[in-house]
């Protein structure tokens, strides 16, 4: 089966609310693999490129003003069906639409605060990791969990 990856992010409220360490939890638990982390202040024009396909919506001024507005905190993980299995996780965008249980719909309550972000493709999983990330800072490892995992 196809490995993929997929870009996680802390958002700054996630930050700020002290979620951390709950958000890393959740994708470490279902047994996704941390393959890059880091707690970084975002600058305007890194925001603007990761969310270029929103420029133009009426919101996207104060999207990027939210992302810049604190340390975020950045993520990527890799494993089989990892890019929907996390969306899944994370939750619908409406925090108050997401089903509790996952991370926005136990966490959160509104779409200008929702907490965490999610890849939407295999494609932009690769994307937003190139683009989040430097070489040397992603890890490649085997979890001693593997064999307990995956038959
Ligand atoms: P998601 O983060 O679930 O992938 P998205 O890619 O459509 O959602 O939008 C990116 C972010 O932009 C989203 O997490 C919060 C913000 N956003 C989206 N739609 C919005 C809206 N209608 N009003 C305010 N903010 C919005
Ligand atoms: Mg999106």
């Amino acid at each position: 089966e196809q490995v993929d990856e997929t870009y996680i992010m802390g958002k700054p409220d996630g930050v700020q609310r002290g979620l951390v360490g709950e958000i890393i939890s959740r994708f470490e638990k279902k047994g996704f693999k941390l393959t890059g982390l880091k707690l970084f202040q975002c600058p305007q024009d890194l925001a603007e490129e990761h969310y270029k396909d929103l420029k133009g919506k009426s919101f996207f001024p104060k999207l990027i003003e939210y992302i810049v507005s604190g340390p975020v905190v950045c993520m990527a993980w890799e494993g089989v069906g990892v890019v929907a299995a996390a969306r899944k996780l994370i939750g619908a965008t409406n925090p108050l639409q997401a089903e509790p249980g996952t991370i926005r719909g136990d966490l959160a309550v509104q779409t200008g605060r929702n907490v965490v972000h999610g890849s939407d493709s295999p494609e932009n999983g690769k994307r937003e990791i190139a683009l989040w990330f430097k070489e040397g800072e992603l890890c490649q490892w085997t979890p001693a969990q593997a064999p307990w995992l995956r038959e």
